[in-house]
């Protein structure tokens, strides 16, 4: 992947009228550039990183917008490099008129550059970069939104049908009460309860369905669980191909959960790693554990990580929090059963 190491800009939010607007800066010369249009009290090159500063953009002396700016020094921001954020009030002229602004001494970011920047900077990892690439530009494979509409497509001429369907049972009906004494046709009561019946299947079905569609949305929630130091830690730092989550040989090292998004063949995936079950004594750690059944029982899928051990204790209780058919082993250390 080519790194083009020139300063790029963009603007972050969704174009439209709402509060503030923010445009991203990132690159070398981000701060300097800024700079050059920013007035405040004190100068953007000596302003402290990650904190706000109230000023003004100007153009060629005149006022375009009354702005907060937050400067990122690299390596500590998203992209790794310096970056300068800009929000300003959310009107379309306003932010498009400082990004103008900004492109005479810098490039309009191509989509996903700025998280092109991060993987290659080694903030993120490859996996996450594509779930943000899956998310704002929907261009891999079986990309999510094309899921999305798709199933949008089928779940509306699916309750179309049923919709037809109940207005013509409830119409039969109407008119058999409205004109009980006149000498109409009787309905066929069978064929109206054999009617009502599947279309109460199809919707019960429909309902199921449901979860599939917010699943596609929002992402399938996978949580790491299982005692302490059986490697969910480390199994979620593989995932993510990142150090995200502490790991070391002392039981109990992750307190409270963490989550992070990935991308598997295009679909969206919520992984959280979680603090390890067992009789906790410290008060912290009781937190993490309850944390822990929270996550579990809100999971579509949870890994059960073991070593070796049965973890029988740990399983039984899994069990009886969420379905079985959720619940996939995971035999971590494997390189220790080599040895033996
Ligand atoms: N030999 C071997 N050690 C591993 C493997 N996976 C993890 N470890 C080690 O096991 C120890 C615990 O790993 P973690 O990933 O922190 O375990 P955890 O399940 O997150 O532990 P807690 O956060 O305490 O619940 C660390 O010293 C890891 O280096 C593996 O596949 N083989
Ligand atoms: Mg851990």
């Amino acid at each position: 992947m080519e790194y083009s190491h020139d300063t790029i800009s963009a603007i972050s939010t969704p174009l439209g009228i709402g509060g503030i607007s923010i445009l991203r800066v990132s690159g070398t010369d981000a701060i300097n550039v800024v700079s050059k249009i920013f007035t405040s009290k004190t100068d953007l090159i000596k302003q402290p990183s990650h904190k706000a500063i109230f000023g003004r953009i100007l153009d060629s002396g005149k006022l375009v917008d009354e702005v907060i700016v937050t400067v990122f020094n690299a390596p500590h921001s998203y992209t790794g490099e310096d970056v300068v954020e800009i929000s300003c009030h959310g009107s379309t002229f306003i932010t498009n008129q400082i990004l103008q602004i900004l492109l005479r001494n810098t490039r309009l970011a191509e989509p996903g550059e700025f998280t092109q920047r991060a993987f290659l900077n080694d903030k993120i990892g490859l996996t996450q970069a594509e779930a943000v690439g899956d998310l704002l530009t929907a261009k891999t494979k079986i990309s999510h939104l094309t899921a999305l509409q798709q199933y949008e497509g089928s779940l509306r001429s699916r309750i179309e049908k049923l919709l037809t369907q109940l207005t013509d049972f409830r119409t039969q009906l109407e008119l058999e009460i409205d004109f009980l004494e006149q000498d109409l046709d009787e309905i066929d009561n069978d064929n109206l309860i054999n009617g009502l019946t599947s279309l109460n299947q199809e919707l019960n079905q429909l309902a199921k369905t449901g979860e599939e569609g917010l699943i596609i949305k929002e992402g399938l929630k996978v949580s790491l669980v299982g005692a302490p130091n059986v490697g969910k830690s480390s199994i979620f730092n593989s995932f993510l191909e990142t150090e995200r989550a502490i790991v070391t040989p002392i039981p109990g090292t992750t307190r409270d959960y963490l989550e992070e998004v990935i991308s598997l063949n295009g679909y969206l995936v919520r992984v959280f790693d979680t603090a390890g079950l067992r009789e906790a004594t410290d008060q912290i750690e009781k937190i993490g554990i309850k944390r822990s059944y929270e996550i579990i029982k809100d999971s579509h899928k949870v890994l059960f990580v073991i070593d070796g051990d049965e973890n029988k204790k740990e399983y039984d209780t899994l069990s009886k929090l969420v379905d079985k058919n959720k619940i996939i082993k995971v035999l971590n250390k494997a390189d220790k059963f080599d040895e033996s």
